[in-house]
C-alpha cells in the first residue's frame, strides 16, 4: 500500500485535502478528501506535471500527460494520464471527492508522487467543447488551488 496527501491552496479562498490510497500497482487508486470555497457546480480536477509552486499554481506546467496523448474525460482511453475529470461543488461550495482511477499511480515509472493536483474555475469539457483549449486543457480555465502530492504513513 502507498499513501499519499495534498492540501490545496492558492491565490483563492479555497482550500483542500486530498487522499491517494493505492494498494499495489496494478490496483485502481482510490482519491477521496474535500474541497472547501467553490462556487457551486463543476470544476476540472486535473495531476500537473511538475510538483513546483514557485510562481503559485502556474508553476504546476501542463496535465501530465506521459504518452503524449490529447485531452479527455476520465473514462476516455484518449486522455491525459491526469485528467481526473470534475469535482462537484455543493450550494455550500464544499465538494466531495471520491475517484477510482485505473490510469493515475503511485507506483513506478509514472508515479504521480512529486507532482501537482489542480482545481479550476471551470468545468472540464473533457476534450469535446470546440474551444481551443479543450483538447489540452478542457477549457477548465484559472488554477484555483493547488497542492504537490507527497507521501504519508
Ligand atoms: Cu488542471
Ligand atoms: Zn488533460
Amino acid at each position: 500500500m502507498v499513501k499519499a496527501v495534498a492540501v490545496l491552496r492558492g491565490d483563492s479562498d479555497v482550500a483542500g485535502v486530498i487522499y491517494f490510497n493505492q494498494a499495489d500497482a496494478s490496483s485502481p487508486i482510490s482519491v477521496t478528501g474535500e474541497i472547501a470555497n467553490l462556487a457551486p457546480g463543476k470544476h476540472g480536477f486535473h495531476i500537473h506535471q511538475f510538483g513546483d509552486n514557485t510562481n503559485g499554481c502556474t508553476s504546476a506546467g501542463a496535465h501530465f500527460n506521459p504518452f503524449g496523448k490529447s485531452h479527455g474525460g476520465p473514462e476516455d482511453s484518449e486522455r491525459h494520464i491526469g485528467d481526473l475529470g470534475n469535482v462537484t461543488a455543493s450550494d455550500s461550495g464544499k465538494a466531495q471527492v471520491n475517484i477510482q482511477d485505473s490510469q493515475v499511480s503511485l507506483f513506478g515509472e509514472h508515479s504521480i508522487v512529486g507532482r501537482t493536483v489542480v482545481v479550476h474555475v471551470d468545468e472540464d469539457d473533457f476534450g469535446k467543447g470546440g474551444h481551443a483549449d479543450s483538447l489540452t486543457t478542457g477549457h477548465a480555465g484559472g488554477r484555483l488551488a493547488c497542492g504537490v502530492i507527497g507521501i504519508t504513513e
